[in-house]
């Protein structure tokens, strides 16, 4: 049976608008009770793709569909916590000739703008005064241009499927990636729950900020073999950061001398990104941690199997099994 290309689904998806559905349960209202910021003012769910996500994405969900790519962007595109801001910098330098004058000058936060973060904060968030409007900052951003979105494929600009600029898609263990989401939920949003809820939430496919882990992951899974899509993980990166950089030079078209690609290496390195202040956020968690009034941190533990060690066995053992239904028969091998 011929299989049918994921591009010819995604043109059938171009085509259909945008539908929401508020999202008011038990459990999305207990979770948003003990979030100080961002689920204030209720999540909706999107379709196509179920993502659920702020009630404030409304606004910004044409312009981010109808987004005007350019043929030499490189995307970052991610689920949170999977190793996006470690592929952002290595990406960045990457396409940039390897500038490390400006890459330590500039926050990453300008030369690689987060597309849709002007959705993420309300609009009475402090915050948002410091931030500018990012998908004008992308949209005025010179080329080559690296931009960051953990939007599911479905919720991505149309053009992506038609230009097709270079994507480099980066997943994780999940067990790893609900720990380290745990942690950004108390660091950005004063989340106050325990772990366990906060696994639940994940796992519930209802209630936590994006689509459900394992349809995003997925859907760039099966796009592995695309030419213009690259899937790399977290996990390769630990175990072999030179030889992930030689591979995302090499798809990026990059060629750099074995010496430039270990320079790169050790500036990528954890202890040398957490400490960092153009990519470590050690600005804003100052000012975070004094609301919030915890020490949750960003660079957190930059580290391999942290699921497993901070998770009980029970719980632990509840995420292999809700992962296991999913990914059966897919052949998606970083589980973790
Ligand atoms: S976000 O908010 O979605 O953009 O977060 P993201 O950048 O995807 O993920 C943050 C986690 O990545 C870790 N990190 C690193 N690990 C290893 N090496 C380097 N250089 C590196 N840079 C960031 C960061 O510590 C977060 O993981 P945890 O497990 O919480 O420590």
């Amino acid at each position: 049976m011929s299989q049918t290309s994921p591009y010819t689904i995604m043109k059938i998806w171009m085509e259909m608008s945008l539908q929401f559905e508020d999202i008011k349960t038990p459990l999305s209202e207990k979770f948003r009770s003990s979030n100080k910021r961002i689920y204030c003012n209720g999540s909706v769910r999107v379709s196509p793709s179920d993502c659920i996500l702020p009630v404030k994405y409304k606004q910004f969900a044409d312009r981010i569909k109808n987004f005007e790519v350019r043929e030499d962007d490189v995307w970052i595109v991610t689920y949170p916590k999977c190793g996006t801001t470690w592929t952002q910098e290595m990406v960045w330098l990457l396409i940039n000739n390897m500038d490390f004058n400006r890459a330590t000058q500039e926050n990453l936060f300008t030369r690689s703008p987060f597309i849709e973060y002007g959705f993420i904060l309300e609009d009475d968030d402090e915050r948002r005064r410091n931030v500018m409007d990012t998908i004008t900052l992308a949209e005025n951003s010179p080329s080559p241009r690296c931009i960051k979105c953990h939007l599911p494929k479905d919720l991505l600009p149309d053009q992506l499927w038609t230009k097709k600029p270079k994507i480099v898609y980066v997943t994780r263990g999940v067990k790893d990636v609900l720990v380290s989401y745990y942690n950004h939920h108390r660091l950005l949003n004063g989340y106050t729950g325990s772990l366990d809820d906060f696994a639940e939430a994940f796992m519930s496919e209802s209630v936590v900020y994006w689509d459900p882990f394992w349809k995003n992951t997925l859907d760039f899974w099966n796009m592995r073999n695309e030419e213009n899509v690259l899937v790399n993980s977290y996990e390769e990166m630990k175990k072999d950061l030179p030889g992930i950089i030689r591979k995302t030079a090499k798809f990026l078209g990059k060629e750099f001398s074995e010496e430039q690609f270990l320079a790169l290496a050790e500036h990528l390195d954890f202890s040398k990104m957490k400490d960092n202040p153009m990519v470590n956020f050690e600005e804003q968690k100052k000012k975070l941690n004094e609301m919030f009034c915890n020490d949750a941190t960003f660079m957190r533990r930059g580290e391999v199997g942290t699921g497993k060690k901070e998770l009980s066995p029970e719980l632990a053992a509840r995420v292999d099994k809700w992962s296991k239904e999913r990914i059966q028969g897919t052949g998606y091998p970083f589980v973790g």
